[in-house]
């Protein structure tokens, strides 16, 4: 089953939007495999956000998401790398549709709520360096028959 990473972040947890954005998932269909409210360290967001490290931004995105606490999140179902992106909205708040986590309750670019992985790869890596194989819960539902 297709796992991805999701995390709430700084800006969600102080706007008392973490029910909102599990709520939306849940109801979609997708299955909770693990989750935690944390605090990220630098060396662990500077890793996380390695991909970005030589962009302009980066000294403001890594201050930004060890600012406060996150919510981390692993979900699993059919596509859901990609179908969470397309819940997220785009990265950008003000070309995100409505309807989309970014487009309902962001503004700007630096303060977008949410982050996803954007690839299997990326899925795999993150889940990794966030969760620990045993943080991860497999369950049955039986209402899976049903989506
Ligand atoms: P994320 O990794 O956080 O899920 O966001 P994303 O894939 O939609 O966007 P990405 O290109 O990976 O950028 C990571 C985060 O960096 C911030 N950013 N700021 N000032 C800027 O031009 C700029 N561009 C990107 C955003 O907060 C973005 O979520
Ligand atoms: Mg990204």
């Amino acid at each position: 089953m297709e796992k991805t990473f999701l995390m709430v972040k700084p800006d969600g947890v102080q706007r008392n939007l973490i029910g909102e954005i599990v709520s939306r998932f849940e109801k979609k269909g997708f299955q909770l495999a693990g989750a935690k409210l944390m605090t990220i360290s630098r060396e662990l967001a500077e890793n996380h956000y390695g991909e970005h490290k030589e962009r302009p931004f980066f000294g403001e995105l890594v201050n930004f998401i060890t600012s406060g606490p996150v919510f981390a999140m692993v979900w699993q179902g059919d596509n859901v790398i990609a179908t969470a992106r397309n819940m997220m909205g785009k990265t950008n708040p003000s070309e995100a549709a409505a309807g989309t986590v970014r487009g309902d309750f962001a503004v700007n670019v630096s303060n977008n709520i949410i982050h996803g992985s954007d690839s299997p790869e990326s899925a795999v890596r993150e889940i990794g360096l966030f969760f620990k194989e045993d943080e991860l819960v497999n369950y049955e539902k039986a209402i899976s028959s049903w989506i």
